[in-house]
Protein backbone atom coordinates (compact mmCIF):
# COMPACT_ATOMS: atom_id res chain seq x y z
CA UNK A 1 0.00 0.00 0.00
CA UNK A 2 1.41 3.63 -0.91
CA UNK A 3 2.14 5.25 2.35
CA UNK A 4 -0.14 8.41 2.15
CA UNK A 5 -2.87 6.28 1.45
CA UNK A 6 -2.29 3.72 4.91
CA UNK A 7 -4.43 4.61 8.34
CA UNK A 8 -3.09 6.40 11.32
CA UNK A 9 -2.77 4.89 14.48
CA UNK A 10 -5.60 5.24 16.58
CA UNK A 11 -4.71 7.85 19.20
CA UNK A 12 -5.54 5.64 22.12
CA UNK A 13 -2.82 3.33 20.64
CA UNK A 14 -1.29 1.90 23.85
CA UNK A 15 2.46 2.16 22.89
CA UNK A 16 4.41 -0.22 25.18
CA UNK A 17 7.16 -2.00 26.53
CA UNK A 18 6.77 -5.13 28.68
CA UNK A 19 9.23 -7.97 30.81
CA UNK A 20 7.74 -11.46 33.01
CA UNK A 21 8.43 -11.11 36.79
CA UNK A 22 10.90 -13.64 37.16
CA UNK A 23 13.14 -12.10 34.44
CA UNK A 24 13.36 -8.75 35.80
CA UNK A 25 12.57 -8.68 39.89
CA UNK A 26 14.99 -10.77 41.75
CA UNK A 27 14.30 -10.84 45.31
CA UNK A 28 13.91 -14.08 45.18
CA UNK A 29 13.04 -15.07 48.87
CA UNK A 30 11.82 -11.39 49.87
CA UNK A 31 8.57 -10.64 52.01
CA UNK A 32 7.43 -13.73 52.28
CA UNK A 33 7.83 -15.06 48.24
CA UNK A 34 7.41 -18.47 47.84
CA UNK A 35 9.70 -20.55 45.70
CA UNK A 36 8.89 -20.99 41.72
CA UNK A 37 9.34 -24.29 39.88
CA UNK A 38 11.73 -21.92 37.67
CA UNK A 39 13.55 -20.98 41.06
CA UNK A 40 14.42 -24.79 41.82
CA UNK A 41 15.15 -25.72 37.77
CA UNK A 42 17.67 -22.59 37.29
CA UNK A 43 19.53 -24.92 39.83
CA UNK A 44 20.17 -28.14 37.99
CA UNK A 45 23.69 -27.82 36.25
CA UNK A 46 23.63 -27.58 32.42
CA UNK A 47 19.88 -26.27 32.22
CA UNK A 48 20.65 -22.49 31.67
CA UNK A 49 23.06 -20.27 29.98
CA UNK A 50 26.30 -20.14 32.00
CA UNK A 51 24.25 -21.15 34.89
CA UNK A 52 22.26 -18.31 35.24
CA UNK A 53 19.63 -17.28 37.42
CA UNK A 54 17.06 -15.17 38.53
CA UNK A 55 17.51 -14.18 41.99
CA UNK A 56 18.37 -10.98 41.49
CA UNK A 57 17.90 -10.30 38.38
CA UNK A 58 17.78 -6.62 36.75
CA UNK A 59 16.22 -6.12 41.10
CA UNK A 60 13.69 -4.59 39.69
CA UNK A 61 11.63 -5.40 42.75
CA UNK A 62 14.07 -2.24 44.37
CA UNK A 63 14.39 -0.62 41.43
CA UNK A 64 10.65 -0.20 40.27
CA UNK A 65 10.28 3.39 40.74
CA UNK A 66 13.78 4.40 39.01
CA UNK A 67 11.98 2.32 35.98
CA UNK A 68 8.92 3.44 35.50
CA UNK A 69 10.24 6.91 36.00
CA UNK A 70 12.54 6.14 32.76
CA UNK A 71 8.60 4.37 31.43
CA UNK A 72 7.28 7.77 31.93
CA UNK A 73 10.83 9.97 30.30
CA UNK A 74 9.90 7.48 27.21
CA UNK A 75 6.59 8.36 26.88
CA UNK A 76 5.13 4.92 27.14
CA UNK A 77 1.31 4.40 27.07
CA UNK A 78 1.38 0.74 28.51
CA UNK A 79 3.78 -1.28 30.52
CA UNK A 80 2.99 -5.36 30.33
CA UNK A 81 4.51 -7.06 33.15
CA UNK A 82 3.51 -10.08 35.14
CA UNK A 83 2.52 -10.89 38.55
CA UNK A 84 4.68 -13.43 40.28
CA UNK A 85 2.10 -16.22 41.81
CA UNK A 86 4.83 -17.29 44.62
CA UNK A 87 4.24 -13.77 46.04
CA UNK A 88 0.59 -13.76 46.02
CA UNK A 89 0.52 -17.62 47.31
CA UNK A 90 3.46 -18.47 48.56
CA UNK A 91 2.41 -22.20 48.36
CA UNK A 92 0.67 -21.55 45.28
CA UNK A 93 -3.20 -21.78 47.23
CA UNK A 94 -4.04 -20.72 51.27
CA UNK A 95 -3.14 -17.89 52.52
CA UNK A 96 -2.64 -14.81 50.91
CA UNK A 97 0.62 -12.68 51.31
CA UNK A 98 -0.17 -8.87 51.59
CA UNK A 99 3.09 -7.98 51.28
CA UNK A 100 3.00 -9.44 47.60
CA UNK A 101 -0.42 -8.10 47.22
CA UNK A 102 1.16 -4.31 48.53
CA UNK A 103 3.69 -4.66 45.99
CA UNK A 104 1.83 -4.86 43.03
CA UNK A 105 -0.34 -2.47 44.51
CA UNK A 106 2.77 0.08 44.48
CA UNK A 107 3.82 -0.77 40.94
CA UNK A 108 0.17 -0.21 39.40
CA UNK A 109 -0.14 2.87 41.27
CA UNK A 110 3.29 4.37 40.12
CA UNK A 111 2.51 3.71 36.52
CA UNK A 112 -1.03 4.96 37.03
CA UNK A 113 0.23 8.26 38.64
CA UNK A 114 2.85 8.12 35.33
CA UNK A 115 -0.29 7.48 33.03
CA UNK A 116 0.72 4.41 31.53
CA UNK A 117 -1.75 2.07 31.20
CA UNK A 118 -0.67 -2.24 32.87
CA UNK A 119 -1.17 -4.78 31.26
CA UNK A 120 -0.48 -7.77 34.09
CA UNK A 121 0.08 -11.01 32.67
CA UNK A 122 -0.90 -13.61 35.21
CA UNK A 123 1.14 -16.58 34.19
CA UNK A 124 4.45 -15.77 33.47
CA UNK A 125 5.90 -19.71 33.82
CA UNK A 126 6.88 -18.91 37.39
CA UNK A 127 4.61 -21.81 39.07
CA UNK A 128 4.78 -22.37 42.53
CA UNK A 129 7.00 -25.25 43.30
CA UNK A 130 4.71 -26.37 46.15
CA UNK A 131 2.16 -27.47 43.86
CA UNK A 132 4.79 -28.66 41.47
CA UNK A 133 5.57 -30.75 44.21
CA UNK A 134 1.77 -31.96 45.63
CA UNK A 135 0.24 -32.59 42.48
CA UNK A 136 2.45 -32.51 39.71
CA UNK A 137 1.38 -28.55 39.07
CA UNK A 138 0.07 -28.87 35.52
CA UNK A 139 -0.68 -32.62 35.28
CA UNK A 140 -3.33 -32.23 37.61
CA UNK A 141 -6.67 -30.98 37.69
CA UNK A 142 -6.55 -29.87 40.61
CA UNK A 143 -4.44 -26.71 39.25
CA UNK A 144 -7.71 -25.46 37.01
CA UNK A 145 -9.20 -24.82 40.83
CA UNK A 146 -5.68 -22.93 42.38
CA UNK A 147 -5.15 -21.03 39.08
CA UNK A 148 -8.76 -19.89 39.25
CA UNK A 149 -8.15 -18.73 43.01
CA UNK A 150 -4.95 -17.17 42.11
CA UNK A 151 -6.34 -15.11 39.55
CA UNK A 152 -9.61 -13.79 41.09
CA UNK A 153 -7.92 -12.92 43.96
CA UNK A 154 -5.49 -10.47 41.72
CA UNK A 155 -9.02 -9.16 39.80
CA UNK A 156 -10.16 -8.67 43.23
CA UNK A 157 -7.00 -6.86 44.62
CA UNK A 158 -5.70 -4.81 41.49
CA UNK A 159 -8.77 -4.96 39.18
CA UNK A 160 -9.98 -1.43 40.05
CA UNK A 161 -7.15 0.22 38.08
CA UNK A 162 -6.49 -2.80 35.77
CA UNK A 163 -8.10 -3.24 32.15
CA UNK A 164 -6.03 -5.52 30.19
CA UNK A 165 -5.53 -8.91 31.48
CA UNK A 166 -2.99 -11.87 30.04
CA UNK A 167 -4.13 -15.43 31.29
CA UNK A 168 -1.07 -17.37 30.25
CA UNK A 169 1.73 -16.33 28.28
CA UNK A 170 2.34 -19.00 25.78
CA UNK A 171 1.09 -21.97 26.58
CA UNK A 172 2.41 -23.01 23.38
CA UNK A 173 6.30 -22.26 24.90
CA UNK A 174 5.52 -23.75 28.55
CA UNK A 175 4.18 -26.53 27.63
CA UNK A 176 6.25 -28.02 24.89
CA UNK A 177 9.69 -26.82 26.15
CA UNK A 178 7.90 -28.43 29.79
CA UNK A 179 7.37 -31.78 28.81
CA UNK A 180 8.81 -32.61 24.97
CA UNK A 181 12.11 -30.57 25.07
CA UNK A 182 13.20 -30.52 28.34
CA UNK A 183 14.68 -27.03 28.79
CA UNK A 184 11.89 -25.85 30.97
CA UNK A 185 10.66 -27.24 34.35
CA UNK A 186 9.29 -30.10 34.84
CA UNK A 187 12.29 -31.17 32.08
CA UNK A 188 10.45 -34.19 31.00
CA UNK A 189 10.04 -35.66 27.29
CA UNK A 190 6.32 -37.86 27.43
CA UNK A 191 4.05 -36.75 24.53
CA UNK A 192 0.96 -37.95 26.31
CA UNK A 193 1.73 -36.53 29.41
CA UNK A 194 2.33 -33.16 27.37
CA UNK A 195 -0.74 -33.67 25.50
CA UNK A 196 -2.80 -33.91 28.92
CA UNK A 197 -1.19 -30.97 30.68
CA UNK A 198 -1.55 -28.95 27.88
CA UNK A 199 -5.38 -30.00 28.08
CA UNK A 200 -5.56 -28.81 31.73
CA UNK A 201 -3.61 -25.82 31.08
CA UNK A 202 -6.44 -24.79 28.80
CA UNK A 203 -8.99 -25.80 31.62
CA UNK A 204 -7.63 -22.91 33.64
CA UNK A 205 -7.17 -20.34 30.87
CA UNK A 206 -11.21 -20.80 30.26
CA UNK A 207 -11.80 -20.78 34.02
CA UNK A 208 -9.88 -17.72 34.34
CA UNK A 209 -11.54 -16.20 31.72
CA UNK A 210 -14.86 -16.99 32.70
CA UNK A 211 -14.40 -16.05 36.44
CA UNK A 212 -13.33 -12.50 35.07
CA UNK A 213 -16.67 -12.05 32.88
CA UNK A 214 -18.54 -13.69 35.33
CA UNK A 215 -17.71 -10.74 37.97
CA UNK A 216 -18.04 -8.48 35.61
CA UNK A 217 -14.96 -6.46 36.32
CA UNK A 218 -13.50 -3.73 34.13
CA UNK A 219 -11.94 -4.08 31.18
CA UNK A 220 -10.68 -7.81 29.36
CA UNK A 221 -8.58 -10.69 29.53
CA UNK A 222 -7.12 -12.96 26.91
CA UNK A 223 -4.08 -15.31 26.90
CA UNK A 224 -0.57 -14.39 25.08
CA UNK A 225 0.36 -16.62 22.56
CA UNK A 226 3.65 -17.26 20.41
CA UNK A 227 2.53 -17.65 16.78
CA UNK A 228 4.89 -17.81 14.12
CA UNK A 229 3.54 -18.07 10.77
CA UNK A 230 4.47 -21.06 8.36
CA UNK A 231 5.16 -20.45 4.59
CA UNK A 232 5.91 -23.14 2.66
CA UNK A 233 9.15 -23.17 0.95
CA UNK A 234 7.59 -23.17 -2.54
CA UNK A 235 4.41 -24.39 -4.64
CA UNK A 236 5.25 -27.77 -4.69
CA UNK A 237 1.82 -29.19 -3.08
CA UNK A 238 3.69 -31.72 -1.11
CA UNK A 239 5.06 -28.67 0.86
CA UNK A 240 1.68 -26.78 0.68
CA UNK A 241 -0.01 -29.83 2.71
CA UNK A 242 2.88 -29.70 5.02
CA UNK A 243 2.83 -25.75 5.65
CA UNK A 244 -1.30 -26.58 6.43
CA UNK A 245 0.21 -29.56 8.71
CA UNK A 246 1.96 -26.75 10.50
CA UNK A 247 -0.50 -24.54 11.12
CA UNK A 248 -2.92 -26.94 12.85
CA UNK A 249 -0.18 -28.43 14.79
CA UNK A 250 1.07 -25.27 16.02
CA UNK A 251 -0.97 -22.25 15.91
CA UNK A 252 -4.62 -23.74 15.69
CA UNK A 253 -4.29 -26.39 17.98
CA UNK A 254 -4.39 -23.65 20.86
CA UNK A 255 -5.80 -20.61 19.05
CA UNK A 256 -9.05 -22.60 18.24
CA UNK A 257 -9.43 -24.01 21.61
CA UNK A 258 -9.70 -20.20 23.05
CA UNK A 259 -11.45 -18.63 20.88
CA UNK A 260 -13.79 -22.29 19.69
CA UNK A 261 -13.28 -24.48 22.11
CA UNK A 262 -11.79 -27.13 20.30
CA UNK A 263 -8.91 -28.81 18.34
CA UNK A 264 -8.52 -28.98 15.26
CA UNK A 265 -9.56 -32.22 13.67
CA UNK A 266 -6.53 -33.40 11.96
CA UNK A 267 -4.34 -33.10 15.08
CA UNK A 268 -6.77 -34.49 17.31
CA UNK A 269 -7.18 -37.69 15.04
CA UNK A 270 -3.69 -38.06 14.68
CA UNK A 271 -3.16 -37.63 18.30
CA UNK A 272 -5.64 -40.27 19.06
CA UNK A 273 -3.53 -42.60 17.02
CA UNK A 274 -0.65 -42.38 18.56
CA UNK A 275 -2.59 -42.74 21.88
CA UNK A 276 -1.26 -39.57 23.00
CA UNK A 277 -4.92 -37.29 22.65
CA UNK A 278 -6.08 -35.72 25.58
CA UNK A 279 -9.04 -36.84 27.58
CA UNK A 280 -11.74 -34.36 26.63
CA UNK A 281 -15.08 -34.46 29.16
CA UNK A 282 -18.49 -33.09 28.54
CA UNK A 283 -18.19 -30.70 31.09
CA UNK A 284 -14.44 -29.47 29.73
CA UNK A 285 -16.08 -29.30 26.25
CA UNK A 286 -18.75 -26.63 27.68
CA UNK A 287 -15.71 -24.44 29.86
CA UNK A 288 -13.43 -24.07 26.75
CA UNK A 289 -16.33 -22.80 25.34
CA UNK A 290 -17.57 -20.27 28.24
CA UNK A 291 -14.03 -19.03 28.39
CA UNK A 292 -13.65 -17.12 25.20
CA UNK A 293 -11.06 -14.71 25.40
CA UNK A 294 -11.63 -10.80 24.66
CA UNK A 295 -8.89 -10.55 22.73
CA UNK A 296 -6.36 -12.61 21.06
CA UNK A 297 -2.79 -11.56 22.78
CA UNK A 298 -0.03 -12.24 20.27
CA UNK A 299 3.59 -12.45 20.96
CA UNK A 300 5.22 -12.08 17.34
CA UNK A 301 9.25 -12.94 16.94
CA UNK A 302 9.53 -14.86 13.66
CA UNK A 303 8.00 -16.80 11.02
CA UNK A 304 8.56 -20.31 9.87
CA UNK A 305 9.68 -21.59 6.58
CA UNK A 306 7.85 -25.55 5.71
CA UNK A 307 8.68 -28.55 3.86
CA UNK A 308 7.15 -32.07 3.35
CA UNK A 309 9.13 -34.51 6.24
CA UNK A 310 9.05 -38.06 5.26
CA UNK A 311 7.23 -40.02 8.22
CA UNK A 312 10.45 -42.59 7.74
CA UNK A 313 13.72 -41.57 8.21
CA UNK A 314 12.17 -37.78 8.66
CA UNK A 315 13.75 -34.59 11.01
CA UNK A 316 12.34 -34.71 14.35
CA UNK A 317 12.83 -32.01 16.90
CA UNK A 318 16.40 -29.83 16.93
CA UNK A 319 17.71 -28.25 19.80
CA UNK A 320 17.65 -24.11 19.87
CA UNK A 321 20.67 -21.87 20.02
CA UNK A 322 21.29 -21.05 22.89
CA UNK A 323 24.78 -19.75 22.49
CA UNK A 324 24.05 -16.48 20.03
CA UNK A 325 26.75 -18.29 18.17
CA UNK A 326 25.30 -17.83 14.80
CA UNK A 327 24.38 -20.79 12.53
CA UNK A 328 23.83 -23.40 15.17
CA UNK A 329 20.54 -24.52 14.63
CA UNK A 330 19.06 -27.18 12.45
CA UNK A 331 16.37 -28.04 10.77
CA UNK A 332 13.07 -29.31 13.11
CA UNK A 333 10.16 -30.96 12.42
CA UNK A 334 7.59 -33.93 12.95
CA UNK A 335 7.97 -36.86 10.57
CA UNK A 336 5.29 -37.00 7.88
CA UNK A 337 3.95 -33.81 9.11
CA UNK A 338 6.10 -30.85 8.23
CA UNK A 339 9.80 -29.35 8.94
CA UNK A 340 10.92 -26.45 9.25
CA UNK A 341 13.95 -25.15 6.13
CA UNK A 342 15.96 -22.15 5.46
CA UNK A 343 13.88 -19.01 3.60
CA UNK A 344 16.28 -17.50 1.19
CA UNK A 345 14.80 -14.26 1.64
CA UNK A 346 15.22 -13.87 5.19
CA UNK A 347 18.00 -12.81 7.69
CA UNK A 348 18.63 -14.36 10.86
CA UNK A 349 19.19 -12.55 14.22
CA UNK A 350 22.74 -14.06 16.13
CA UNK A 351 20.59 -16.95 17.84
CA UNK A 352 18.95 -17.66 14.33
CA UNK A 353 15.94 -16.33 14.34
CA UNK A 354 14.29 -15.01 11.18
CA UNK A 355 13.84 -11.76 10.84
CA UNK A 356 10.64 -11.04 9.03
CA UNK A 357 8.95 -8.47 9.83
CA UNK A 358 6.02 -9.07 7.11
CA UNK A 359 5.23 -11.96 8.91
CA UNK A 360 4.05 -10.37 11.71
CA UNK A 361 1.18 -8.41 8.83
CA UNK A 362 0.48 -12.02 8.07
CA UNK A 363 0.06 -12.95 11.26
CA UNK A 364 -2.57 -10.17 12.02
CA UNK A 365 -4.22 -11.02 9.28
CA UNK A 366 -5.19 -14.76 9.93
CA UNK A 367 -5.36 -14.18 13.34
CA UNK A 368 -8.33 -11.40 12.33
CA UNK A 369 -9.66 -13.29 9.95
CA UNK A 370 -10.19 -16.65 11.76
CA UNK A 371 -10.91 -15.50 15.11
CA UNK A 372 -12.25 -12.08 14.45
CA UNK A 373 -11.03 -10.91 17.68
CA UNK A 374 -8.51 -7.73 18.38
CA UNK A 375 -5.40 -8.28 18.58
CA UNK A 376 -2.84 -6.83 21.41
CA UNK A 377 0.99 -7.20 20.93
CA UNK A 378 2.11 -8.59 23.81
CA UNK A 379 5.90 -9.42 22.97
CA UNK A 380 8.31 -8.39 19.57
CA UNK A 381 12.00 -7.40 19.85
CA UNK A 382 15.34 -8.25 19.00
CA UNK A 383 17.70 -10.12 21.37
CA UNK A 384 21.14 -8.77 20.43
CA UNK A 385 24.37 -8.53 21.84
CA UNK A 386 24.60 -4.64 22.58
CA UNK A 387 27.75 -2.81 23.34
CA UNK A 388 28.28 -0.19 26.19
CA UNK A 389 30.52 2.75 25.04
CA UNK A 390 33.03 4.29 27.15
CA UNK A 391 31.01 7.66 27.75
CA UNK A 392 27.77 4.60 28.33
CA UNK A 393 25.99 5.53 25.01
CA UNK A 394 24.67 1.95 23.29
CA UNK A 395 24.18 2.02 19.86
CA UNK A 396 21.27 0.02 19.04
CA UNK A 397 20.83 0.56 15.07
CA UNK A 398 20.12 -2.98 14.18
CA UNK A 399 17.22 -2.79 17.07
CA UNK A 400 16.16 0.70 15.66
CA UNK A 401 15.32 -0.80 12.19
CA UNK A 402 14.61 -4.40 13.49
CA UNK A 403 11.19 -2.60 15.21
CA UNK A 404 10.64 0.09 12.83
CA UNK A 405 10.02 -2.59 10.36
CA UNK A 406 7.54 -4.61 12.74
CA UNK A 407 5.83 -0.81 13.26
CA UNK A 408 5.29 -0.40 9.69
CA UNK A 409 3.61 -4.43 9.19
CA UNK A 410 1.17 -3.51 12.19
CA UNK A 411 0.22 0.12 10.17
CA UNK A 412 -0.35 -1.98 6.59
CA UNK A 413 -2.00 -4.47 8.75
CA UNK A 414 -4.46 -1.62 10.38
CA UNK A 415 -5.09 -0.36 6.96
CA UNK A 416 -5.58 -3.73 6.04
CA UNK A 417 -8.42 -3.35 8.61
CA UNK A 418 -7.25 -5.28 11.77
CA UNK A 419 -7.97 -4.19 15.38
CA UNK A 420 -4.89 -3.48 17.18
CA UNK A 421 -4.94 -2.27 20.53
CA UNK A 422 -0.96 -1.75 20.98
CA UNK A 423 2.01 -3.03 21.24
CA UNK A 424 3.94 -4.06 24.04
CA UNK A 425 7.67 -4.56 22.91
CA UNK A 426 10.06 -7.35 24.13
CA UNK A 427 11.52 -5.79 26.30
CA UNK A 428 11.57 -2.40 28.63
CA UNK A 429 14.96 -2.73 30.29
CA UNK A 430 17.37 -5.42 29.54
CA UNK A 431 16.66 -8.87 31.39
CA UNK A 432 17.09 -12.57 32.18
CA UNK A 433 17.06 -14.58 28.96
CA UNK A 434 14.83 -18.14 30.49
CA UNK A 435 17.79 -20.38 28.59
CA UNK A 436 20.49 -17.55 27.12
CA UNK A 437 21.80 -15.60 30.07
CA UNK A 438 22.34 -11.76 30.10
CA UNK A 439 23.71 -11.51 26.92
CA UNK A 440 20.84 -11.61 24.79
CA UNK A 441 19.49 -8.38 25.33
CA UNK A 442 15.94 -7.07 24.42
CA UNK A 443 15.70 -4.15 26.16
CA UNK A 444 15.31 -0.18 25.58
CA UNK A 445 17.27 0.43 28.71
CA UNK A 446 20.60 -1.10 29.03
CA UNK A 447 21.25 -3.17 32.54
CA UNK A 448 25.10 -3.26 33.22
CA UNK A 449 24.85 -6.39 34.28
CA UNK A 450 26.72 -9.92 33.27
CA UNK A 451 26.04 -13.56 33.74
CA UNK A 452 29.15 -13.58 35.98
CA UNK A 453 27.99 -10.88 37.95
CA UNK A 454 25.31 -8.57 39.02
CA UNK A 455 27.95 -5.36 39.22
CA UNK A 456 26.12 -2.56 40.18
CA UNK A 457 22.72 -2.84 37.79
CA UNK A 458 23.31 0.93 36.59
CA UNK A 459 20.71 1.51 33.86
CA UNK A 460 21.52 3.37 30.88
CA UNK A 461 19.50 4.56 27.53
CA UNK A 462 20.09 2.50 24.75
CA UNK A 463 19.82 5.03 20.93
CA UNK A 464 16.38 3.18 20.64
CA UNK A 465 15.07 4.62 24.12
CA UNK A 466 15.24 7.83 22.11
CA UNK A 467 14.03 6.49 18.48
CA UNK A 468 10.68 4.78 20.20
CA UNK A 469 9.83 8.02 22.56
CA UNK A 470 9.93 10.06 19.04
CA UNK A 471 7.99 7.19 17.57
CA UNK A 472 5.32 7.57 20.68
CA UNK A 473 5.06 11.18 20.49
CA UNK A 474 4.28 11.02 17.04
CA UNK A 475 2.02 8.49 17.21
CA UNK A 476 3.72 6.34 14.77
CA UNK A 477 3.05 8.74 11.93
CA UNK A 478 6.76 9.33 10.52
CA UNK A 479 8.74 5.91 9.76
C1 LIG B 1 9.08 -15.29 24.84
C2 LIG B 1 8.85 -15.17 26.32
C3 LIG B 1 9.63 -14.08 26.98
C4 LIG B 1 11.01 -13.84 26.40
C5 LIG B 1 11.02 -13.87 24.89
C6 LIG B 1 12.39 -13.88 24.28
O1 LIG B 1 8.94 -16.62 24.46
O2 LIG B 1 7.49 -14.96 26.59
O3 LIG B 1 9.62 -14.32 28.35
O4 LIG B 1 11.95 -14.59 27.02
O5 LIG B 1 10.33 -14.98 24.38
O6 LIG B 1 12.90 -15.17 24.27
P1 LIG B 1 14.39 -15.51 24.62
O7 LIG B 1 14.62 -14.93 25.98
O8 LIG B 1 14.47 -17.00 24.61
O9 LIG B 1 15.22 -14.89 23.57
Amino acid sequence: MEYEKMSHFPTDFLWGASSAAYQIEGAYREDGKGLSVWDKFVRIPGKTFKGTNGDVAVDHYHRFEEDVALMKEQGLKAYRFSIAWTRIFPEGKGQVNQKGIDFYNRLIDELIANQIEPVVTLYHWDLPQALQDEYGGWESREIVTDFTNYAKTCFDAFGDRVNYWVSLNEQNVFISHGYQMESHPPAVNDEKRMYAANHIANLANASAIKTFHDGHYQGGIGPSFAYSPGYAVNGDPKNQVAATNYEDYAAHFWMDVYVYGRYPKMIYKWLTERGTAPVITEADQALLIAGKPDFMGLNYYQTQTIAANPLVGGVGLAAENNTGKKGTSSESGVPGMFKTTNNEFLKQTDWDWNIDPEGLRIALRRIDSRYDLPVLITENGLGAYDKLEEDHQIHDDYRIYFINEHIKAIKEAISDGVKVIGYTTWSFTDLLSWSNGYQKRYGFVYVDRDEESAKELKRYKKDSFYWYQKVIQENGRYL
